[in-house]
């Protein structure tokens, strides 16, 4: 096997949440730009969602505490997220990728595989196909990172190469040797459990993980194992797979009699909040919005819904949510014939971060 069969790309927009409020408000442009909680002068609690390049450089990041972020750069421009206008320009953006591609999967908000095998006769055709979708990005206002390479996972880690505004090609000879210098945390499979797991054996860059033969890492992982050798020998055959995503989930109890007890209630609204986090982690997806649904007796229907601060596909998070939408009735004092949950603004996790976890 010499030859490369496909060619995938993975893209993955810059800033993305940072970006879409500079096209929002264009004199933002060029200014340390920080999506998250409000910092209250220093105050708030709450995490920065994401940030600017030119807040980066300031050593502003995702996940970092805003009251650390205001420390670091108390000049930037402080913006609540608007995740509605996101999902909406996230979804332009995929219909503009999609064009260019055989198939297109849809790998978070603002990134997806495009398998262009028959678009493409070879790397150089790829690398001017992929210019061309960065143009087209750049006249609707962003800038991305483009990872080429033969498979799924080579184009994705190639993807976080050289961002912002990267091209990263890998041929199919040469993965084995792009990977070999890397971390083993840049594998998308690879989360912090399966990264503990490997570094207790030692294993810290890639090219220590290609040194281990394939009968060793499905003892340890399974069919994990099997995927993850495939990854870093550079073999890994994945297919773009284009699947849709429900725009919400839900499911519902309704009781055989009527109840007006609390604790009941709230213990089968919990049941129906495992059952959700169940599917939603079978479809690799997570959720932002938590609606409720109750019914009285006589047929009178109520809905509740909250939208976090972050994507999650925690249990805890949901079952707090919850509880607190339904708390409102609670002082009704009214019989309830049903109670229902509900998860929407879905989005997939990242390709299968957790499932190598699950393994190790
Ligand atoms: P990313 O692509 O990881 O981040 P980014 O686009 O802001 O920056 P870059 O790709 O240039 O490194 O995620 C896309 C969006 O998802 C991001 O704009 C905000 C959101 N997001 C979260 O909600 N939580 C997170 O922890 C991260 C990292 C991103
Ligand atoms: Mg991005």
């Amino acid at each position: 096997m010499t030859e490369q069969e496909r060619t995938i790309f993975h893209v993955d927009i810059d800033a993305f949440y940072a970006t879409v409020e500079m096209r929002e408000d264009p004199s933002l442009k060029g200014r340390p730009v920080v999506i998250g909680a409000d910092p209250e002068g220093g105050k708030g609690r709450g995490v920065v969602i994401t940030c600017s390049y030119e807040a980066r450089k300031f050593g502003l990041k995702s996940g970092m505490p805003i009251s650390r972020a205001y420390k670091l750069c108390p000049d930037a421009v402080y913006l609540r997220p608007n995740f509605s206008l996101y999902a909406k320009v996230s979804s332009n953006v995929m219909e503009l990728l999609k064009r260019h591609a055989d198939r297109t999967e849809q790998s978070g908000i603002d990134e997806a595989f495009l398998d262009v095998s028959s678009k493409v006769k070879n790397l150089e055709e790829a690398k001017l196909l992929a210019l061309i979708i960065k143009q087209e990005l750049r006249t609707e206002g962003f800038t991305c990172s483009v990872g080429i390479g033969p498979n799924k996972s080579s184009a994705k880690i190639a993807s976080d190469q050289n961002k912002p505004d990267g091209l990263t090609v890998v041929p199919f000879s040469k993965v084995k040797e792009f990977l070999s210098p890397l971390p083993i945390s840049v594998i998308p499979g690879v989360g912090p459990k399966t990264r503990e797991f490997l570094e207790e054996h030692g294993i810290i860059t890639i090219d220590q993980l290609q040194a281990i033969p394939g009968k060793q890492l499905t003892d340890w992982f399974g069919k994990g194992g099997v995927w993850l050798w495939g990854v870093v020998q550079g073999v890994e055959q994945l297919v773009v797979e284009p699947r849709e995503m429900p725009r919400s989930l839900s499911v519902e109890r309704t009781f055989r009699k009527d109840v007006r007890d609390y604790k009941l209630i709230y213990k089968v609204a919990e049941e129906l909040g495992e059952e959700l986090i169940r599917r939603l982690k079978l479809g690799g997806l997570r959720f932002r919005t938590v609606g409720i649904r109750i019914r009285f007796r006589g047929f009178e229907t109520h809905t509740r819904e909250k939208t976090l601060v972050e994507y999650t596909d925690g249990l805890e998070e949901l079952q707090v949510a919850i509880k607190s939408l339904l708390e409102e009735f609670e002082e009704s004092d009214r019989l309830i014939r049903l109670v229902g949950v509900r998860v929407s603004d879905l989005i997939r996790e990242k390709v299968q971060r957790s499932t190598l976890d699950s393994w190790a």
